[in-house]
């Protein structure tokens, strides 16, 4: 796959979805592509990390369902913290049913989703459907989609034909479907954001079958766009500064495809 030497801005002008665009600006306006995955269980600490390193981000990852202390008032703690920074707030959902059910998931329940996440992702094994419910709850308030086209565990079952599949389906809804949790770019086209979790510094693996990447090989070796990490900067002695490390390798990494 030819990675796009395009920046960020440039590639702003060729989308559909005004959330694309806005994150493609975000990231050239504030010179960061990372984003953190705040798989934190404590509303306090998640708020404080969240403050801390929001100045470094360009996204944050929540997993909301994880957190012991959810109260319903968090979330729109989170937005103030996302417009304080500027970073864009997404819910990794992982939405993986029917239509009509991703729908009352994403809108309803005690996490109410659509009111406060930027952007959520879905599995594509359902078909169009999927796609279709959370574009109906979605549209309305200008949010993205992201669909799952490759996994970085080990044994994962995303084969090629699934990843092309997963392009073909988000191209026919190109206006909601910003573009791809992936290892690898999906596609040429430039208006696609192509999200990478599962990026370290070190290439170590988890006891679970978790492969790392580097930023340096996600971004200019596999076409990432956005370098998500987590625990390679949370378990580190001093997140802040884990976290420059991180935003320098990611920007550095894009600059240098840039010149390409
Ligand atoms: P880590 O601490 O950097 O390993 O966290 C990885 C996060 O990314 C975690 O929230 C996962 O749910 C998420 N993730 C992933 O690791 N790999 C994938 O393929 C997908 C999501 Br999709």
């Amino acid at each position: 796959m030819i990675v796009s030497s395009h920046s960020y801005s440039e590639r702003a002008h060729y989308c559909l979805s005004p959330m694309a665009q806005n994150i493609f600006q975000l990231m050239e306006d504030k010179q960061t592509n990372l984003g953190l995955t705040a798989d934190i269980t404590h509303a306090d600490q998640l708020l404080e990390i969240a403050d801390l390193l929001g100045p470094e981000l360009c996204l944050l990852k929540t997993h909301i369902d994880i957190l012991e202390d959810f109260t319903p008032d968090l979330p729109q703690q989170l937005r103030k913290l996302a417009l304080k920074h500027r970073f864009i707030l997404f819910e990794d959902r992982k939405f993986a049913d029917i239509g009509n059910t991703v729908k009352l998931q994403y809108e309803g329940g005690i996490y109410r989703i659509a009111d406060w996440a930027d952007v959520v992702n879905a599995h594509t094994l359902p078909g169009p459907g999927v796609i279709q419910g959370l574009a109906e709850a979605g549209r309305k308030k200008n949010r993205g989609l992201i669909l799952l086209a490759e996994m970085s565990s080990k044994g994962n079952l995303m084969n090629a034909e699934y990843t092309q599949q997963t392009l073909q389906l988000a191209e026919q809804f190109a206006d909601f479907v910003i573009g791809f949790i992936t290892q690898h770019a999906v596609s040429t086209d430039p208006h696609w954001l192509n999200f990478t979790p599962a990026v370290k510094l070190d290439e170590s693996n988890d006891k679970f079958g978790q492969q790392y990447v580097t930023p340096q090989t996600a971004v200019l070796e596999n076409g990432s766009d956005i370098i998500i990490a987590g625990r390679g900067i949370l378990q580190s002695d001093n997140i802040l500064s884990t976290a420059r490390l991180y935003r320098e390798a990611g920007w550095e990494s894009y600059l240098r495809r840039c010149e390409r």
